[in-house]
Parts: structure tokens; sequence; C-alpha cells
């Protein structure tokens, strides 16, 4: 597969197949985007541009690189086409910020200027030395006939620069090269490293024959690098991009940094599997005198494990130390078509920034949005205690949707009427939500939102839960994200997403979290046990025209216990 082909990813790729030759882009003034609900806009209406979704001004986006806490500002890296907004050109783009929500955009970091980076400066990560010094080791192409992948370091020209305006890139590179008999086109993409017994590691992507790779490196000294004997881990899963390996506390929420080890301490292995195009991770324990991870769950290979079940990769975490926390922060791709994106000069986003940790099961992480975001909230809108009967639906109004963070609180009268659950589908939680979408009635549920949704409820994009009873009489949750009914626009991607949601919902209780942010829609449910983000292109239910329902298509009467909406403002974003 070729570079631009896997940046795109199979569903972009689907629609570049049928979009061949078409030209149905027509650009409209910001003004005609606004016009009366009954005249639908294009997709490319500066409407849809997102609010307070981290992005630059213009062109193409995808990994972010790097992330880290230095001298008071949060630094973020990411994968950039500085002439265009498709996949190519590749920069590390970099901008700062106090919060992770204001950024401020300066100039990149790191550009095609040696050899063994001039044909693309890849995805990389950041460590901070024990003397303070920020190292990043990325991922450069050397070779213009083929994707040859090498590894390269570069350090800050000043230190004493908060900013790290600049970036300096010793002789001495290449740091790592691949070694004969390795596949030299999938070897890429090093993680942050970690010290332990006298020596740093760092894993590096990679793939043999059919197998997934997590290489480890070695060094004393962060410049001469060996390849341990075994990966840290494999599978038989296709090419690893972007692993991620870091240590999460047994319990609390704390984050650790990457270095800290001992009894109290699980730890966690992401891989961006690039024949599917999603993040899965496995929790486990590491012996860093075997050099081998070993996940918790024997079947933990088979990827049953995402950080997100909709549209976010390439993801990477960072131990932030001014809140003693790890945050995660994830690639979101358009999907709409390529013309689609070369029209509205810009192409892609990154997830609100997600503080994790280890659940008290110890058998998943659980996400939530920094808190930071809640800045950005205004006056907030307020429904309790209100039933939302069979097939029934209100809207919340008093705030404009189309940019907004909702929490709700739901209470199932009832969960006698759980409809039963095929175990055929345990597997595939996406599979039965999308035969059971949100307009399938069902016994309890599905109930939820219906967001970014016009007023005659032509468009709207439903996020739901939905409760099963299996064979041994335990419910099952399924979240589920449905754009099917998105949109008027055509040519656009519109899977629906779903994850099941590892909670006992005995009780009747469940939560849900939406941040809403014109073509995005990102949510948390129970409290960050399962998220999903969607991108979605409404035609009319954009702007001022957006409204947000609660519905129930369920037998089971349900109550919204609590929902408090804010309209967000927008923050600081890289200038735009
Ligand atoms: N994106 C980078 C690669 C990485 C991929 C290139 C993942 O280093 O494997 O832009 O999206």
């Amino acid at each position: 597969m070729g570079a631009q082909q896997w940046a795109l990813g199979p569903w972009a790729l689907l629609l570049l197949v049928q979009l061949a030759g078409a030209s149905h882009v027509v650009h409209r003034s910001l003004e005609a985007a606004a016009a009366p609900a009954s005249v639908p806009a294009s997709i490319v209406s500066p409407l849809l541009r997102t609010g307070y979704h981290f992005q630059p001004p213009m062109n193409w986006i995808n990994d972010p690189n790097g992330p880290m806490y230095y001298k008071g500002w949060y630094h973020l890296f990411y994968q950039y086409n500085p002439k265009g907004a498709v996949w190519g050109n590749i920069v590390w783009a970099h901008s700062v910020s106090r919060d992770l929500i204001n950024w401020i955009a300066l100039e990149a970091a790191i550009k095609p200027d040696i050899p063994s980076d001039q044909y693309g400066c890849w995805s990389g990560s950041a460590t901070i030395l024990p003397d303070g010094t920020p190292a990043i080791v990325y991922t450069g192409i050397d070779r213009p006939d083929i994707n040859y992948q090498v590894q390269n370091i570069a350090f800050p020209k000043d230190k004493s620069d908060p900013l790290l305006r600049e970036w300096v890139k010793p002789g001495y590179n290449p740091i790592i090269v691949p070694e004969p008999g390795m596949n030299v086109t999938q070897f890429r993409d090093p993680t942050t490293a970690w010290f332990a017994d006298g020596h740093w590691r760092m894993l590096i992507g990679g793939l043999r024959d059919t197998r997934g790779m997590a290489y480890v490196y070695r060094s004393r000294d962060f410049r001469h690098w060996v390849r341990a004997k075994h990966p840290l881990h494999s599978a038989l899963t296709g090419m690893w991009e972007c692993p991620d390996f870091f240590p999460v506390p047994k319990s609390g929420q704390n984050g650790l940094d990457t270095s800290e080890f001992g009894d109290k301490v699980k730890y966690v292995l992401k891989s961006s599997l690039d024949l599917t195009r999603y993040d899965y991770y496995t929790i486990g324990t590491y012996n860093n005198k075997t050099e081998r991870y070993v996940p918790d769950d024997p079947n933990g290979d088979y990827h049953r494990l995402r950080y997100d079940y909709g549209n976010f990769y390439a993801s990477k975490t960072f131990f932030d130390p001014a809140k003693r926390r790890r945050v995660l922060l994830g690639w979101a791709n358009e999907s709409d078509s390529v013309p689609d994106d070369k029209a509205k000069g810009w192409a892609g986003i990154h997830a609100i920034p997600r503080k994790i940790w280890l659940d008290p099961s110890g058998k998943q992480l659980l996400q939530w949005p920094i808190e930071e975001v809640e800045q950005l909230r205004g006056k907030p809108v307020s429904v309790g205690d209100k039933v939302v009967k069979s097939g029934e639906h209100f809207e919340v109004t008093g705030l404009g949707s189309y940019q907004a963070d909702v929490e709700v609180s739901f209470e199932v009268s009832s969960l006698d009427k759980a409809e039963p659950f095929d175990p055929a589908f345990s597997n595939d939680a996406q599979k039965l939500c999308g035969i059971k979408g949100a307009d399938e009635k069902g016994g309890v549920g599905p109930f939820g939102l219906w967001v970014l949704a016009s007023a005659n409820l032509e468009e709207k994009t439903a996020v739901f839960f939905r409760v099963f009873k299996d064979g041994y009489g335990k419910h099952v949750v399924l979240m589920c994200t449905d754009p099917t009914k998105s949109s008027l626009s055509p040519d656009l991607y519109k899977p629906t997403f779903a994850g099941f949601v590892d909670t006992d919902i005995s009780s009747g209780k469940i939560s849900l979290r939406s941040l809403i942010d014109r073509s995005v829609v990102e949510s948390f449910g129970a409290r960050g046990k399962t998220c999903i983000l969607s991108r979605v292109y409404p035609s009319i239910a954009i702007g001022q025209n957006a409204h947000l329902y609660v519905f129930n298509n369920g037998e089971a009467d349900i109550k919204v216990s609590h929902l408090t909406a804010w309209e967000m403002k927008k923050p600081l974003m890289n200038g735009a």
C-alpha cells in the first residue's frame, strides 16, 4: 500500500473510488450557509469547520506527535502538509498551549532537511531526559523511490526557550536503521523512551510477514541503540503503527511518568492497526529484565479493547507532570470526500485531550475530557426528572447546540423488556448497531440524544444506548452513534459506530456526555467506559439550525434524571 493510501484509510479510499471524476463541490459563503433551514448547505460550509477541536487554520493534519510539558507550556507537534488538504509533504507542525485547549501556532519544528529525512518527517515521540532536555525521536524517509524508514533524533537549539521554537538534528543521524531482512517500509513511529536498569528502551512499530511487532531498542546514552532479541509483543494483525507503552497505577486516577515501575503499576500497550485504522490496547504486566510484556487477557491479542469505537487513530499519550495525569491525544480524519477536503482547504482534527486511568476492575481504561475544556462552557441549560415515554422525544432549547457540551444521566424504568442478546454479536458491536440502528424499536432503548438535528428531524445523528439480556440473565449494554441520517449531502461515509459498555446497569442508571462541534460528535458513555467519535456533515442542521433532542425508541419508559447542556465558546485555535 502506498503512503497516501494508508494515510487516508479504507473508507476514504472507498469514497475516492466512488467519486473519481465527480465535481460536485460548490463553495458557499457564510451567509448562504446560514440560509433558511429548507435550503441544504454544501458540506464545504464554513459553519461545519470545528470550533473547539484542535486544528490548524488550513491544510491536512494527521497524527499527534511528541506531546510534552516543558517549562509551563504544553507542546503539541503533528503531522502536517504545508502545501494542501491531502496527505503529503509531511513536516512536524508545532503548537503550544497553557491549557491544552487554547493553542498558538509556531513555525514547523521538524522539516525535511537532512539526508535521512529528506522525503518526509513521520511520526515519533518526545522523551524528557534526566537533565530536563527534551529529545524527539521520529521516523525519516530517506529514499525517493520507496518509503525506506529510519529513525532520527532532534534536540532544542535553545533549552532556555520555553516555546522550544528551534530544533537541531545532530550530524550522527540516523540513530536507527532497519537491519537486513527487516521490512524496511514498515518500521516506524518510535515511542517515548523509558529508563530501567541502566538502559533506555523505546519501541518501534513494525511488520514481519503478517505479524505486527513492537520492536524494543535499548541504549545507555540515548544515541547508540541496539535492538533487543525479542519484540516486546507481537500479534497476527498486520502492521502496528504508532505503538504506545506506558504504566498506569493499579488504583486512582493519577498518571505516571513513563519510567515508573513497581508492584502498584500495570502497563498499557497500544497499537494502531493499519489494516482496520483503529487503536487497540491491552493491559498487562511488564518485566524489564526479560523485556517481556504479557497481556492479562489471554484473548487480548484479538483486540477486544479500543480507546474509541469511532473515528480515532494514531493516538499518543503523555505524562503531564503539572497535573500528574496521563493525557491521550488522537487524530480524527474527515469522512467526506477528497474533492470536498480540497474545496474546504482543510482536513483532519484532533479529539479533545482525554485524561486516562485504569478502571477499578483493572480490565479497561477510563477516559474523560480534560477538565480545562469546561472553561469554554457558556450559561448552562438544565432539565431534571423528565420522563420520556416509549416512542417520545423532547427538545432541549436555550443554547446553540451546534457547538455544545451535553451531560445527561438516564434512568430506565424497568429492565424487564430487554431484548435477548444474540451471542453471535459478542465481538461485533458495530454490526449489531448497524442492524439495530436508532430508528429500530427495541425493548430497553434505543434511548439517548439526537444531536445536530434539523427542526423536522429529517437530519439527525443519534448517540444512544440499547440494553439486551444474555442467556445467563446478565444485561449487555450497547452504545452506538448512528449517523445514517446525519446529512442530506451525498458522497459521505456514514458508518454506525458502536461498542459494548462494561457497566452494571441493574440500578437502571447510565450516563452519557457528548461534545458536539459542528462536524464532530465525541461521546463518552458511562463516565468514560466507552467512547465514540464521529465526523458528520449536516446540510440543514448547521449553525443556529441545529437542534438537540432526547429520544426514546424503546418500549420501556426512561427518565432523564439530570441533563445539563452548555454552548461552547471558541478558544484560541492557532490563529484561525
Ligand atoms: N502516519 C505517519 C506514520 C504513521 C501514520 C505518516 C499513522 O508515521 O505510521 O504521516 O497514521
